[in-house]
């Protein structure tokens, strides 16, 4: 039995925090508690509401998820609520971790924050090597303040505050609005509305040619709870699939296809954009630690996803 944990997972109702609530059923031990919060308990670009969040479970570890989180089409119109909310959730909740003598945090950066003009593959050594692409400068720049502020705290107080970088996440329970979701709830969601409405085309937006590393929301758990319990550097640490197991958007597409057995044609709107081409992040780090984590399948853990929704679109996040 090791030291007694309380750890309060932020942003503990989405898309990250409800994988994290499916492993620890199976794999919590004996001496954590856990407690998962969502927007509802507290807003946590506000202070006060922060603190009171924090002298209500007296957390004695925090893994941070909360953020305003988004894709593509929502991040290029809404740079600024990106910028200021996570701003001001991250600050909030690393300030009140340090005031309330919280052991240790995992906050929560991206692969999507490196600099544009960089060099392959991407390591935890870059983030701050140049501006990030400009579709996403906002939140890109907020989530960089987080890795600033765990080393000023480290320096100044001794704290152990760390960061996590995940590639692009998907799974059960993610965001299916179309307006702000990331790029398979988004096309999960449309292709069955196609379906549903008998439908032979369906639209993928952008010319499909832009790579991209996916990790199934429940490996990224997993890897959570490794890096709460055993990682104790206070440098970033990359959570991405292999490089090898990057994949275009039409590749998605084939996959997303084949789980609903969609038999239409697939049809590309070059008229909407891209984005960042690539973002090829390397696992070397984290292979070093855990030469034999097994990722999921790609195209079993989107089955596994396009079947959640199938099954619970009625109440999935729309
Ligand atoms: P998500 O599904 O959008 O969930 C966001 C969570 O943050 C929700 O629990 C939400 O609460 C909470 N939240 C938002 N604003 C809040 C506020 N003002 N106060 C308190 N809580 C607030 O996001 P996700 O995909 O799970 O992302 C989790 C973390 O992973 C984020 O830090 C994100 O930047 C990072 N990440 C995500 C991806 C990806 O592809 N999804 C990739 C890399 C990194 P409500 O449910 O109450 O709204
Ligand atoms: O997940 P996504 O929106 O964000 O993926 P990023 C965008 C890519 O998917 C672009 C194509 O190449 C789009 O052209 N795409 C095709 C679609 N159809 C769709 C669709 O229906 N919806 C969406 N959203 N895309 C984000 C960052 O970049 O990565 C965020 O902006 C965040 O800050 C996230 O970090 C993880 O992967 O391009």
């Amino acid at each position: 039995m090791g030291e007694f944990k309380r750890i309060l997972v932020t942003g503990g109702s989405g898309l990250v925090g409800k994988a994290l609530q499916i492993v620890v059923q199976d794999e919590k031990r004996q001496d954590e508690d856990w407690i998962f919060v969502g927007s509802k308990d507290a807003n946590l670009c506000d202070l006060d509401a922060t603190r009171q969040l924090f002298d209500k479970h007296k957390p004695t570890h925090v893994i941070h998820l909360a953020a305003m989180v988004g894709g593509l089409f929502h991040n290029m119109s809404h740079n600024l609520d990106f910028l200021r909310s996570n701003l001001a959730m991250n600050s909030n909740v690393l300030q009140v971790s340090h005031e309330k003598g919280v052991k240790k945090v995992v906050s929560c950066l991206s692969t999507c924050i490196f600099p544009d003009k960089t060099t392959y593959p991407i390591d935890e050594t870059m983030i701050h090597n140049g501006p990030p692409h400009p579709s996403n400068f906002g939140y890109s720049y907020a989530k960089r303040m987080i890795d600033v502020m765990n080393q000023a705290y480290h320096e100044q107080h001794g704290c152990l505050f760390t960061s996590v970088v995940p590639c692009n996440v998907f799974g059960p329970h993610d965001n299916y609005n179309l307006e702000s979701s990331h790029v398979i709830p988004g096309l999960i969601r449309r292709l069955h509305d196609v379906m549903e409405a008998g439908g032979s085309t369906f639209t993928v937006l952008g010319t499909g040619k832009p790579l991209r590393q996916f990790i199934y929301s429940l490996d990224l758990a997993r890897l959570f709870l490794w890096v709460l319990r055993e990682y104790d550097e206070v440098a970033p640490i990359i959570l991405s699939v292999d490089e090898t197991a990057e994949v275009s958007i039409r590749q998605l597409t084939e996959e997303l296809q084949k789980a609903f057995d969609f038999k239409g044609e697939i049809v590309f709107d070059t008229t909407k954009a891209d984005g960042q081409y690539k973002k090829t992040a390397s696992n070397a780090k984290l292979r070093k630690y855990l030469p034999d984590f097994k990722f999921t399948p790609f195209a079993v853990a989107v089955k596994e996803s396009v079947d959640w929704y199938k099954t619970n679109s009625k109440t999935a996040r729309n």
